[in-house]
């Protein structure tokens, strides 16, 4: 993917500050401090667009990004953390499932786990609800930098098991660090960001401009 521009556009703590405009959009979910914001700067290529923190939990807001002026990336807040106030965590709920479960134009969720820990409740909880929400999504196994290559196998089959994830779900071993998986990601959510025409034309394009490689 051929980055041009990438902006922050708003950060919304209400769902009445969901921007309007309707462009396709890509949400990114996943525990606190999982690596999601690291995830939207690698994928873009910027140090810090989205902002990365080491305190978990900080994050109340939906921030939404736009790439290209053509689509968003959408840095979703963290669930699963404990130290929360359970208002704090009710208002995240609320802010959050109104975007999951109203959003037309979100087109895939990217779900990251750390590959280094068995997914946890809230994750399979996260796993089960995008099963039946009927919304594409791809999983990624994130962080891989911190383990060594010997363990992937081990690491994402208990993944795959704990998560009970179908055959035909798209998995990625993803890393910020070292951009592992980032042109995989880019090619996922290429596929699925676009309506079904507009992928025909596309596919014919690439006789000619070769274009869609993922940088
Ligand atoms: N080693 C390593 N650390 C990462 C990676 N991605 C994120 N981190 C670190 O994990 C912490 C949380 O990252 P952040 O992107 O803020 O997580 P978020 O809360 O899910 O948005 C930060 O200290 C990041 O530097 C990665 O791929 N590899
Ligand atoms: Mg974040």
């Amino acid at each position: 993917m051929k980055i041009k521009s990438a902006e922050h556009e708003i950060t919304a703590v209400r769902p009445a500050q969901y921007p309007e405009a309707d462009l396709p959009e890509v949400a990114f979910a996943g525990r606190s401090n999982v690596g999601k914001s690291s995830m939207i700067n690698s994928l873009v290529n910027r140090k810090k667009l989205a902002y990365v923190g080491n305190t978990p939990g900080k994050t109340r807001q939906i921030n939404f990004f736009i790439i290209n002026d053509e689509f968003r990336l959408v840095d979703l807040p963290g669930y699963g953390y404990a130290k929360v106030s359970k208002a704090e965590r009710h208002s995240w709920g609320k802010l959050t499932n109104t975007y999951l479960e109203t959003r037309e134009q979100l087109k895939l969720i990217v779900h990251l786990i750390d590959i280094r820990h068995k997914p946890s409740v809230k994750d399979r909880e996260m796993a089960d609800w995008l099963v039946q929400s009927g919304i594409p999504y791809v999983v990624c196994a994130v962080k891989s930098d911190k383990i060594t290559r010997g363990k992937y196998r081990k690491h994402i089959s208990d993944i795959i098991s704990v998560l009970d994830l179908s055959q035909d779900t798209p998995f990625v071993i993803y890393s910020a660090v070292k951009k592992e998986g980032v042109r995989e990601l880019w090619e996922i959510i290429e596929y699925f960001m676009f309506d079904e025409d507009i992928r025909g034309m596309e596919l014919t394009d690439q006789a000619g401009a070769g274009k869609g490689t993922a940088e």
